[in-house]
């Protein structure tokens, strides 16, 4: 078949909309119908050339919500008509992975993921007979995508696919990292550094969990009112301060119980760690760091009780934890609205890329 998709053909080149062919699924695989999809700022990492796995020409897009159109041979849990959430951490419930139950990293389709291509070795895309790669397993940026039925979480018919669609990265991310990976306990002081897609997101989990001082950190000023309306208690901005670290360690009397790190830059995750109280304060990783860069610390810093933790996914297991998330957010307990600021048709979608450049949006949601 023919699908409409936003094309990126090489690194810092803005997408191109094309009509691409696209292969019906093959065993365990799924064909769906996005509806909708968030564009993360993983795409605009991917795009810029800093990604080591990223390869060209690739359909980008990881955040998406739609419709299963059909399913290959020995697809058991999902049928055409159910409504879906693309995973690019998968679930298959049988690696050594899923079955230890301290990672959500299921590897069972890892290695083909990363290199652009299905389970089995080959593309479904393709444009004028030359190959199309996928991307991290989903590629959203298409109107039809086809997946692993692994990599697919079957949700509620009754959630709009324009706000559940951040469920498949940015929310996930966000709430999971202080939920399921760091557990945050309540009545903790948390720094979040970046007030983006993700860092809100942080914030508001940090709520939900019972948090009672949470910090935002940003050079952005912009984003304090929406941060506050998320939760957050105090705003720092790092340009105000000769020391960051000295700042945050003075406010909190000591440090903080958990910090995030929600930007990708390898000198805030410096700062994260060591604003982190001594004895017991633990930092996470959540942004993502370009080809060749190294994080450093001395080593005293942890040898004095803080830890340097990290999340892919917020920790979450697609298949099971991605329908509660949704469930959350229908019955009012977590909210997404808000921080779609911008939607767009396929047709505009490098507006989305300039806008998160610039810092004017959280979210753009591309609407099919
Ligand atoms: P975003 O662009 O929406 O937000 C980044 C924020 O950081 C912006 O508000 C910006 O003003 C702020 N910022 C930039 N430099 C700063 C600095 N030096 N000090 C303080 N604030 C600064 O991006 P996003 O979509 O929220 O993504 C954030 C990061 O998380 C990216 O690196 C992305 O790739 C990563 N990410 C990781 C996962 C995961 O599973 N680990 C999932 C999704 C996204
Ligand atoms: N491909 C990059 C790393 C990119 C990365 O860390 N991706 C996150 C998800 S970001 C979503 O917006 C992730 O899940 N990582 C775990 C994994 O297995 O990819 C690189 O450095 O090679
Ligand atoms: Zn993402």
């Amino acid at each position: 078949m023919k699908t409409r998709a936003a094309v990126a053909f090489g690194a810092g080149k803005p997408l191109e909309i094309h009509e691409v062919d696209l292969q019906g699924p093959k065993a365990g695989e799924v064909l769906v119908e996005i509806k909708a999809t968030g564009v993360c700022h993983t795409d605009a990492f991917t795009l810029s050339g800093d990604d080591p796995e990223g390869a060209f020409p690739a359909i980008l897009g990881h955040e998406g919500a739609g419709v299963v159109v059909d399913v290959g041979p020995g697809v058991k849990s999902l049928k055409k008509g159910d409504h879906v959430i693309p995973l690019y951490t998968p679930e298959c419930r049988e690696c050594d992975y899923c079955l230890h139950p301290k990672t959500n990293l299921c590897q069972a389709i890892r290695s083909t993921q990363g290199k652009g291509v299905m389970p089995d070795g080959t593309s479904r895309f393709s444009l004028d007979g030359q190959p199309i790669l996928h991307y991290m397993g989903c590629s959203t940026f298409s109107n039809y995508t086809v997946l692993p039925e692994i990599a697919l979480a079957k949700i509620r018919e009754d959630a709009p696919f324009d706000k559940v669609c951040y469920i498949g990265c940015g929310v996930t991310t966000g709430i999971g990292a202080v939920a399921f990976t760091m557990k945050v306990e309540p009545g903790s002081t948390v720094a979040v550094f970046g007030l983006g897609g993700i860092g809100l997101n942080v914030i508001q989990g940090a709520k939900m969990v019972g948090a009672t001082r949470i910090i935002g950190v940003d050079t952005n000023p912009a984003k304090v009112a929406l941060a506050k309306q998320f939760g957050m208690t105090d705003f720092v901005n790092p340009k105000d301060h000769e020391n960051l670290v000295d700042a945050i360690v003075q406010m909190t009397g000591g440090g903080v119980d958990y910090s995030f790190e929600c930007i990708g830059n390898v000198n805030v995750m410096r700062d994260a760690l060591e604003c982190c109280h001594k004895g017991w304060g633990q930092s996470c990783i959540v942004g993502v760091a370009g080809a060749g860069q190294e994080i450093s610390t001395r080593p005293f810093q942890l040898v004095t009780g803080r830890s340097w933790r990290g999340t892919a996914f917020g920790g979450a297991r697609g298949r099971t934890d991605v329908p509660k998330i949704v469930d959350w957010y229908m019955e009012g307990k977590i909210k997404i609205d808000d921080l779609i600021t911008h939607t767009m048709p396929l047709n505009d979608i490098n507006r989305a890329f300039d806008l998160m450049h610039k810092g004017e949006s959280i979210r753009s949601v591309v609407l099919y």
